[in-house]
């Protein structure tokens, strides 16, 4: 594909610009610095951040110079946009600690040391932090009136149930940033999901009118599933990009569970693999859906690109274990949970016999004693995922992994988890 912008078209990624025809020139023409903000409102970024921070990375690859900015400063006054309620307020140390958490996030994904167009991070902190109320009110405020900054959808939601003048105000500091960077970094566009639409055209405002020049926005579309359900939630959980909070083998869950309708769109997001190289996976897919190789290529795509290649194996030795047979014994817990979670569970109580043919009863995996006796003796049990022939077996401490649960396996495929 001969543009760039069109690719980004045609993956899906362009949601709406403040000038089409100018920016595609622009962004197929020239070398522009473009960059995309993050507050830090958590220790940790999730997966609603990867397609702005692969985008980042989409415009270094395409010869551009990408920015990313941590919001240390728009972090202590918090977003109103598409948020419901007003946000409480974290202190200035949290604040420092998870700005310090996300940048080190950030710098995985972009390359600061390419030659021509080395990535640049900055905080806002470095700007906003002491900036006086005096000189933010005369020579910010000061070019928008109430009723422009009223007129932004992120405002009119929360006309109804209440803004605090704070957050109110928060278009103004990111407004206040592009201003800064286009004046003293030359970054001509900033880009973001389609919530920051609001906020990116404060910006582009002040800089026209400080200025008199043209500032360019981009958004991204906010991500959506084909069935309706919130994107980026696995059981009510957000996925997030530190492997502390989500194991890689969860987060390789997390993509091989994609619907058939999302996966081929989520393959453009997400990936970089050719518009070409989707079609023909596409085409493969489409013959035979049972192979789920979709599904199996995103998994591995993305799961390499945040967690590295020797993650991403070991989460499909995970499974292969899980599902395949083998000792379950070094394998952590919480992916057990994970990779089983649609399996049958038995509750220990006190009262719960542990000896082998009792437990098979009471947990229903075998229908009767006799049965029970027989699998046993047949080699149709294992205990996390070790095979158990002796009748007088007892389950013990140092079957539960760690301290929680153990699983038996009836004949080649059927798992039980014990939980204790
Ligand atoms: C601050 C100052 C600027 C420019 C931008 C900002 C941040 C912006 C914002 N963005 C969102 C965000 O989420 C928290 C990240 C997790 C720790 O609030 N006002 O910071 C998201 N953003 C990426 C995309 C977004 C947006 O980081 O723009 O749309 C999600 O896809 O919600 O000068």
């Amino acid at each position: 594909m001969s543009s760039f912008f069109e690719e980004l078209q045609a993956r899906g990624l362009i949601y709406q610009t403040t000038d089409d025809d100018t920016l595609k020139k622009k962004i197929d023409e020239e070398q522009l610095k473009l960059y995309i903000g993050f507050d830090p409102t958590a220790d940790s970024l999730h997966i609603g951040s990867l397609v702005p921070i692969l985008v980042l990375k989409r415009f270094q690859l395409a010869g551009h110079i990408p920015y990313a900015l941590v919001g240390g400063a728009t972090g202590m006054i918090g977003d109103p946009s598409f948020k419901s309620d007003e946000r409480s307020l974290n202190d200035s140390a949290t604040v420092a600690s998870w700005t310090a958490s996300i940048k080190s996030q950030l710098e995985q994904f972009i390359d600061f040391d390419a030659k021509d167009n080395a990535a640049i991070i900055v905080n806002n902190y470095d700007w906003l932090g002491d900036l006086s109320l005096l000189d933010f009110l005369r020579d910010v405020g000061k070019n928008f009136t109430i009723n422009y900054m009223m007129s932004k959808e992120s405002v009119k939601r929360r006309i109804e149930t209440g803004i605090s003048y704070t957050e109110f105000a928060y278009q103004l500091l990111q407004g206040y940033d592009f201003l800064k960077l286009f004046t003293e970094h030359d970054v001509k566009l900033q880009v973001g999901g389609s919530d920051q639409w609001g906020n990116i055209t404060t910006g582009t405002e002040l800089i026209r009118k400080e200025t008199g020049n043209q500032g360019f926005g981009l958004t991204l579309p906010l991500i959506t599933t084909a069935d309706g359900k919130k994107f980026g939630k696995s059981e009510g959980n957000a996925i997030w990009l530190d492997s502390e909070k989500t194991s890689p083998y969860e987060f390789y869950q997390f993509w091989l569970n994609a619907t058939d309708d999302d996966a081929i769109p989520f393959l453009k997001y997400f990936t970089f693999l050719s518009l070409d190289e989707i079609a023909e996976i596409e085409a493969e897919f489409n013959q035979n859906r049972g192979t789920r190789l979709a599904q199996k290529t995103l998994a591995r795509e993305v799961t390499t690109l945040v967690h590295g290649n020797a993650a991403y194996e070991q989460a499909v030795h995970i499974s292969e274990i899980l599902f395949g047979g083998g000792d379950l014994k070094n394998l952590k817990a919480r992916d057990i949970k994970i990779g089983l979670k649609d399996v049958t569970s038995f509750e220990v109580q006190e009262s719960t016999p542990l000896n082998l043919v009792d437990l098979l009863v009471e947990a229903k995996i075998s229908p009767s004693k006799r049965q029970a006796r027989e699998d046993i003796t047949n080699g149709a049990i294992y205990i996390n995922g070790i095979r158990e022939q002796d009748l007088g077996y007892t389950l013990a401490d140092e079957d539960k992994i760690e301290g929680e649960l153990a699983v038996i396996r009836r004949g080649k495929k059927k798992n039980w988890l014990i939980r204790f």
